[in-house]
């Protein structure tokens, strides 16, 4: 079993395919965001689908009628997960995961990235509750301070914690697992490499 999910961060669809298709079997999942999509249209994600489960990162922040008609989108795409925030509070978490019956739906807590200190962090405990008693299938918490992924770790019960910010942002992949994440989303690392299916081995080694 794979514990890696790729972001597959590139604009070009072609190039997006190649690595998908080099890369998948060594995969737990593939994440495909904005960038991706704005550039090749939602097609991509039906694509990938049939080399990898595909997660869309569509970092959902709305009211629950809107974040319904996202996520149905996203199923209806073929995707097997989706990434929605939860500081916009309980009722659109619940509508995303009511309405993605069968998709996994992981909740966005406290981010990788610095600025996530200025609001994410003082709340990220109340967002692993709002995810963890509304149901959804797992987290999304920061690689980049291990220290805070062991804390969330001891409040996510049996949710799944994915968590990126590994390599280009600075986090390792065996202390991030160390610390209690299931998967760790891995997208520059991998991507901008010049042997991709290179880079995800060498990074499956370090946390095998
Ligand atoms: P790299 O920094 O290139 O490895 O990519 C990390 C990926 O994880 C990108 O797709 C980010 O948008 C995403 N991400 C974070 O980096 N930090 C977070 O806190 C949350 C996410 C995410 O939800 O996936």
């Amino acid at each position: 079993m794979s514990r890696l999910i790729l972001a597959l961060d590139v604009l070009d669809r072609e190039k997006a395919l190649e690595i998908a298709r080099k890369t998948a079997e060594h995969l737990h999942a593939i994440k495909i965001g904005w960038p991706l999509v704005m550039n090749a249209g939602m097609g991509i994600v039906s694509e990938i689908s049939e080399h990898s489960r595909v997660i869309c990162d569509f970092k959902v922040a709305d009211i629950p009628n809107t974040t319904r008609l996202i996520v149905k989108t996203a199923k209806k795409y073929g995707a097997s997960g989706i990434i929605v925030h939860s500081f916009v509070g309980r009722d659109s978490v619940r509508a995303a995961i009511e309405e993605a019956q069968g998709m996994d739906v992981f909740v966005v807590t406290e981010m990788s990235h610095p600025g996530a200190l200025d609001f994410m962090q003082e709340n990220a405990e109340k967002m692993v509750k709002i995810a963890r008693e509304e149901g959804a299938r797992g987290i999304i918490a920061p690689a980049t301070r291990p220290e805070r992924l062991r804390e969330i770790r001891k409040i996510a019960g049996d949710m799944l914690i994915l968590s990126p910010g590994v390599g280009a942002q600075g986090g390792k992949a065996r202390t991030a697992i160390e610390a209690g994440a299931d998967y760790i989303i891995v997208g520059r690392s991998i991507y901008n490499a010049s042997d991709p299916e290179n880079a995800v081995l060498r990074i499956l080694s370090e946390i095998e």
